[in-house]
């Protein structure tokens, strides 16, 4: 595509109820829209960064700056180029993924709806509709949280993950088994625990869980291993997957034995689309994680959840899991459990105008 310019936009978005984690509560998601400006049209993007830096070092402001004085003016630079290139362009920058893979999204999008083809076509989807799983926030006590699983297996969800942290992880999870029996069951510690931590961990071994989600730090490779060799439950990988080097060095460590692929943390859909390559060779399992996205950002992790490797459901819940209202004409709905792969040329979805201009709180365009 020839590059004309960028909009970026901060929205806040109000969330449908609290959510929260072992990091924090959230009401509002604040968010980055990317829109790229080219000769052949109009790309949409997002960068999934939260306004703090709690779930990874990343955040808004940060994402906002960098991608302002050093991202786009990179890309813009270079004027006419392919989806391909923008990694290579901005490899130089470190860290910041976030901030790249909105970027990213936002130059393919553009030069697929230039060619009239689907994101699903072009990253090798072979699934029309993908298996949604929810993930529930720690709710009051663990009897809120039963009416909440049990209000989200009421609509269809097919997998539950369940937040935890240190004081709300036996209880909560025995309380969700022995409501529900044997549903597909999980749980995501987002970092809450240290290896100290091994003996209550491995108390969640009598629940028979899918997995449990990164327990230990971001850098904690080594004491995820050890931990997984403590553990019946298999470790799962979030925060500490941020690249495809990443997550060859936790398999060949042993940290994790399934990968949650989330193209913001590692900097793009192409880069995830990598990991997926590497995991369905090594036969190891991986399912596509959210970051409470706008209809943008889920339209796109639709057709990424619709490659073969993704055999476990992800964390692709329907638009009114988190929001009344969305920023695309066409949210993601839930049907019969699953969530439809768009069609559409690029991510597939288009943008309600309406809506953008409602929740935009920031805006700039950067320009040749
Ligand atoms: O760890 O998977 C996570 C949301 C924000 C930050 C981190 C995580 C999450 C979720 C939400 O669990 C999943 C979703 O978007 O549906
Ligand atoms: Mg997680």
């Amino acid at each position: 595509v020839a590059l004309e310019g960028f909009e970026l936009r901060v929205l806040h978005l109000p969330l449908v109820s609290p959510f929260t984690t072992s990091f924090g509560t959230e009401t509002v998601r604040e968010v980055i829209i990317v829109r790229a400006l080219t000769a052949d049209g109009d790309g949409w993007g997002e960068i999934v960064t939260q306004d703090a830096p709690l779930y990874s070092s990343e955040y808004t402001q940060g994402a906002w700056d960098v991608t302002l004085r050093f991202l786009a003016p990179a890309l813009l630079d270079r004027g006419r180029l392919a989806p391909e290139d923008v990694a290579g362009l901005l490899e130089p920058f470190k860290g910041h993924r976030m901030a790249k893979a909105g970027v990213e999204l936002a130059v393919l999008d553009a030069a697929l709806r230039a060619e009239g083809r689907s994101l699903g076509e072009y990253a090798g989807a072979v699934r029309e509709r993908v298996p949604s799983g929810v993930s529930v926030g720690i709710q009051r006590d663990p009897a809120a949280l039963v009416e909440a699983v049990r209000g989200y297996l009421d609509e269809g969800y097919v997998r539950i993950k369940i937040k935890i942290k240190p004081g709300r992880d036996i209880d909560d999870t025995a309380a969700v088994r022995e409501a529900f029996g044997a549903i597909p069951l999980q749980v995501d510690a987002n970092s809450a625990y240290t290896l100290e931590d091994a003996e209550t961990l491995a108390e969640l071994d009598r629940f028979d869980l899918l997995l449990i989600e990164q327990p230990l730090q971001e850098d904690d490779l080594v004491d995820h291993a050890t931990l997984a060799r403590r553990l019946r439950t298999p470790v799962c990988l979030d925060e500490s997957i941020v690249s495809d080097k990443a997550a060859a060095d936790a398999l060949a460590l042993g940290s994790t034995s399934i990968i949650n692929i989330k193209a913001g943390r590692v900097g793009g859909y192409l880069e995830a689309m990598r990991i997926h390559d590497r995991c369905l060779a090594a036969g190891v399992p991986v399912w596509c994680g959210g970051m409470v996205e706008t209809g943008i950002g889920r339209a796109a992790n639709a057709a990424l959840a619709a490659l073969p490797g993704f055999t476990l459901p992800g964390d692709v819940s329907a638009s009114s899991r988190f929001y009344e209202r969305d920023i695309v004409t066409e949210p993601a709905v839930l049907e019969d459990g699953h969530v439809r792969v768009p069609l559409g040329h690029g991510i597939g979805v288009d943008i309600d105008p309406v809506a953008l201009e409602d929740f935009t709180v920031a805006r700039e365009t950067l320009t040749r």
